[in-house]
């Protein structure tokens, strides 16, 4: 069994007092790793390394941050397939998606922070009689707070930012999804990134979590995680004047207008609901369709989702691996037992006593993609976000109505629009209170865009400029033209 360490000042190390904690495999529920059961004294160390490193990393050269960066992506290349196995065991995803998205995505996070920053000029404005010249410097020690859907995705697309902006880093990893994070640790101290540049303390968020969030050191917290979670860090950072970024849950919408090609329409919105079990906060997961379609578009779903090969997440063929734990899978069927007493109907899938026990024993975190029609709109469940494979369907008679239903929860984040007609897509899309809308398409990423949602999906915007605009701090010199 693995026992994985925390990373601290170029060591591993454990704990300081030696207290652990279990990785379980969602799979079959057994023990896959330990890692420290990290405190503040953990967390204080951590935080001197990266302050002392932080100076000498912020006066290298933008140009010499970049040649890292590329460094950096070129040997996590080398172990795509590695951190593909890690990553799939760890959160009991299809070892197909942990290769296609986890492990390629965390390499490309790299590559891009590397290309954008060479892109990058130094910022003036000139007056006048004057010049003014933006310096930017990184924040110092900033400390990255990632969940356990996309582990290594989440936190590399944090971790590749704050290096190129010049800061040094303490990073916490979810306790349930360990793994991937210390791979990037090995690689780091493998390419001799300067010690104390990069710090990664494991353990539980209300302990090693809230430490770095408390720490004076750390100058800035981005958190990736539950809204309920992000008030606990907005209410903790805040009063201390931290920079924070905020990327948290969502109930995003994917609305079908009544022209939509059904044959892009139906794959698209099985594919916004279930990728990853639901487990992502950019999925669909309220499907919105024009009531004159409904049946036939619903029908044409329900098909699809049954044609979703449930099994072992380290099948090459598997499309619907396990939730990311027992207790998740408990709590997302208490949203599938709530929708019955709310009025809904299950049109396919369910918890497991209604589908029968998959045959992966007893132990795995399985659960068949179900969909709930027949719920109103302002129901839990279709307000509440789930976090799982499950997703409700209601139907809309007019473009305000789709619009008032999908603004009708206290998230933000997504959405996605179906529509042969693209201009009445766009101008619907700009009506959806969220951060980001696809139309006619999901997931569809350039990287330098901004990321991120209103209301409780969050504060802040990760991507391009923005990244480096929440990782860094500007000095603006304006100087008299000498005359
Ligand atoms: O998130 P948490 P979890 C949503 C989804 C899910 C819920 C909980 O609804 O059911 O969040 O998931 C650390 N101080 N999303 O448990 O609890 C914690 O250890 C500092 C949406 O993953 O928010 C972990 O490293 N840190 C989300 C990280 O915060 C604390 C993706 C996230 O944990 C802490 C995942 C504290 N007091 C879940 N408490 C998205 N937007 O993608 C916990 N942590």
């Amino acid at each position: 069994m693995l026992e994985l360490k925390n990373y601290v000042n170029g060591e591993f190390v454990s704990a300081h007092d030696g207290q652990t904690l279990d990785d379980i495999n969602p799979a079959n529920g057994e023990v896959i790793a330990t890692i420290p059961r990290s405190k503040a004294n953990d967390v204080e160390r951590a935080a001197r390394a990266a302050e002392h490193a932080q100076k000498d990393w912020n006066a290298t050269s933008l140009e010499q941050r970049i040649v890292w960066l590329d460094t950096i992506a070129d040997a996590l290349e080398q172990k795509h397939e590695a951190i593909a196995q890690a990553e799939s065991l760890d959160t009991g995803k299809p070892i197909s998606l942990a290769r296609r998205v986890d492990a390629s995505r965390s390499v490309e996070n790299f590559r891009f922070f590397a290309a954008f920053g060479r892109e990058q000029t130094e910022m003036t404005f000139k007056m006048e009689d004057a010049t003014n010249f933006v310096h930017r410097n990184g924040l110092g020690v900033v400390g990255l707070i990632t969940p356990w859907n996309l582990p290594l995705y989440l936190l590399s697309w944090k971790v590749a930012p704050a290096l190129l902006m010049g800061n040094a880093i303490v990073a916490k990893p979810s306790e349930l999804t360990p793994m991937t994070a210390n791979i990037l640790a090995e690689t780091l101290d493998e390419i001799n990134l300067p010690k104390g540049v990069f710090n990664l303390v494991h353990g539980l968020g209300p302990e090693v979590g809230q430490a770095i969030l408390e720490h004076p050191s750390i100058k800035g917290i981005s958190f990736t995680g539950g809204t309920a979670t992000g008030r606990i860090v907005a209410a903790t950072a805040a009063p201390l004047f931290k920079k924070l970024s905020l990327e948290l849950g969502g109930k995003n919408a994917t609305i079908v207008l009544d022209d939509a090609d059904l044959d892009k329409a139906v794959p698209g919105a099985a594919r916004a609901a279930f990728t990853n079990s639901g487990q992502v906060c950019l999925c669909g997961s309220r499907i919105l369709v024009d009531s004159k379609i409904a049946e036939q578009f619903t029908s044409a779903l329900v098909k699809e989702v049954e044609s979703m090969r449930i099994g072992r997440p380290d099948e090459d063929a598997t499309q619907i691996g396990t939730v990311i734990s027992m207790e998740h899978l408990l709590k997302v069927e208490s949203y599938i037992d709530l929708a019955l007493t709310e009025g809904g109907t299950i049109l396919t899938g369910g918890t497991r006593s209604m589908t029968g026990p998959l045959d992966h024993g007893e132990n795995g975190a399985y659960l068949a993609p179900t969909v709930i029609g027949g719920l109103p709109h302002w129901s839990r469940c279709a307000t509440e976000e789930i976090f799982g494979p499950v997703v409700t369907v209601h139907t809309f008679d007019s473009l305000a109505e789709a619009t008032e239903i999908a603004n009708a929860t206290e998230y933000g984040l997504a959405g996605s629009i179906w529509t042969k007609d693209i201009e009445k897509g766009h101008a619907l899309a700009k009506t959806i209170d969220t951060g980001i809308v696809w139309v006619n398409t999901w997931l569809h990423r350039d990287l330098r865009t901004p990321f991120g949602g209103v209301k409780n999906s969050g504060v802040g915007r990760e991507g391009g400029q923005w990244s480096l605009g929440f990782f860094s701090e500007t000095t603006n010199v304006c100087v008299m033209d000498s005359n």
